[in-house]
């Protein structure tokens, strides 16, 4: 049994943590979690959020996706995803960027929720105009968070931008479109999502095809 446990569910926020532990390349177990089990005792003694993704790393718990890759390429910096003392502005300034006011702009948006210009000075994104121009204007001057090396921090806002286009809750500007190539071409990225699409196929087997 390794000493890494991936707590997940194929159709989640676990592909970003899917992704990250094979751009790290150690030895994790899975643990598939269906919806109808992420409510159990079971589960929430190790998230009381009783969600995914989380993962156990030597008995310790950790959640957030954010946080995770972050963890993880602190543990292994023989990964090289954790950032170099002159990328550490971009790195955290970008990581919880995502995690925060990214996120918070997407949900609501999708939700339909948008705050009155009054009462944008209350949500700590603003408008969602401005958070995708902010991003935008950062991904037409470099190709990666931290300017031209890939980090932690790529797996994380990059999974934003990547399933928010998919989704529809992100435009496609060039700079999106663009940087969302060079990611999904990564080896790593692709292995992850072969990974979560056997998993969701074991998970629910393709219904039997008419005779
Ligand atoms: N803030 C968490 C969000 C996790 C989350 O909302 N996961 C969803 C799936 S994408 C979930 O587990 N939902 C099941 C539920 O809430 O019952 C993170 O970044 O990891």
């Amino acid at each position: 049994m390794a000493d890494l446990i991936f707590y997940t569910n194929p159709q989640s926020r676990g592909r970003i943590i899917r992704w990250m532990l094979e751009e790290v390349g150690q030895p994790y177990d899975t643990e598939i979690i269906a919806y109808d089990r992420i409510k159990s005792a079971e589960y929430l003694a190790v998230n009381p959020m009783g969600k995914v993704p989380a993962i156990k790393h030597r008995g310790r718990v950790v959640t957030e996706c954010a946080a995770i890759c972050a963890y993880l390429a602190d543990v292994f910096p023989q990964s090289n995803l954790g950032p170099r003392d002159d990328e550490k502005a971009d790195y955290y300034r970008w990581l919880f960027y995502a995690a925060g006011p990214l996120e918070a702009a997407v949900s609501n948006k999708a939700m339909g929720w948008v705050p009155t210009p009054e009462r944008e000075r209350m949500f700590g994104y603003g408008n969602f105009d401005k958070v995708v121009a902010v991003l935008d204007e950062l991904f037409s001057l470099r190709d990666y968070v931290c300017g031209d090396r890939f980090t932690a921090a790529d797996v994380y806002v990059g999974s934003h931008i990547v399933f928010g286009m998919q989704f529809e809750l992100l435009p496609e500007t060039e700079s999106f479109t663009r940087y969302r190539d060079r990611l999904t071409a990564r080896d790593a990225y692709r292995r992850g999502v072969e990974m979560d699409e056997k998993a969701q196929a074991e998970i629910q087997p393709a219904a039997p095809q008419p005779a």
